[in-house]
């Protein structure tokens, strides 16, 4: 079993995080994004998207998406608690906070970031003035996350979960955007304070230094 990935992309780091939580180690293949080795047409028999991560199984199988990929860990190898919930009730509250904050988050600081550096203008169109609407929609975003870590220590509830590993990569990957966690985003601030202490992601950020 093999992942495709570059390890600094927030996509594979999503994975890598999610696997350290539940100490699954796999083998790891660097993809060179930026040097386009993901459009070649070896990669791109192995991945729909044409993007990383991709998880290779033993039997060829290929798999990308990386919530798709967690969750084939999460099914294959169950651990209680579950990063995706233990009951009905909460395996939904995850799943809820999982698709708000990649929709509405994620994915629009990856427009943003893509559409106002024009990383990827080898291979798409870039408007710059699409990436600087991205980036507004992404800060108009945030007080929803602050407001519901008001109350609750995690994102979706009283537990960590993908919801949070989703979020933490949202987090730093602002950096890029130069958006910071000001004093309007408390609780936000808090939970990330909190949420980097984890042993699983101090081990995968100690691995990229
Ligand atoms: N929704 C996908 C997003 C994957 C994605 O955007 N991967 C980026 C790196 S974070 C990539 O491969 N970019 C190269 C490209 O777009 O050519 C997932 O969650 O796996």
């Amino acid at each position: 079993m093999k992942i495709y990935e570059q390890p600094t992309a927030p996509s594979a780091l999503r994975v890598s995080l999610f696997l350290a939580e539940m100490g699954i180690h796999v083998e790891r293949v660097n993809v060179d994004i930026r040097g386009g080795e993901n459009l070649n047409e070896s990669f791109q028999a192995k991945s729909l998207n044409n993007k990383i991560p991709v998880l290779e199984l033993d039997d060829g199988t290929t798999l990308c998406e990386s919530i798709a990929i967690c969750r084939y860990f999460a099914e294959q190898y169950p651990a209680t608690p579950s990063l995706f919930g233990d009951t009905p009730l909460e395996r939904a509250q995850v799943e809820m906070w999982q698709r708000i904050v990649e929709l509405q988050g994620l994915l629009v600081g990856f427009q943003a970031f893509r559409n106002i550096t024009g990383v990827y203008k080898d291979r798409e169109n870039c408007v710059e003035a699409w990436g600087n609407e991205s980036k507004d929609r992404l800060i108009n975003f945030l007080p929803t996350l602050n407001r519901q870590l008001e109350n609750c220590p995690y994102i979706a509830g009283e537990k960590y979960s993908i919801a949070d590993i989703t979020t933490y990569v949202l987090v730093k990957f602002m950096a890029y955007l130069d958006i910071r966690l000001d004093d309007t985003l408390p609780n936000i601030q808090s939970w990330y304070t909190r949420v980097s202490e984890h042993p699983a992601i101090q081990a995968v950020l100690g691995e990229q230094t």
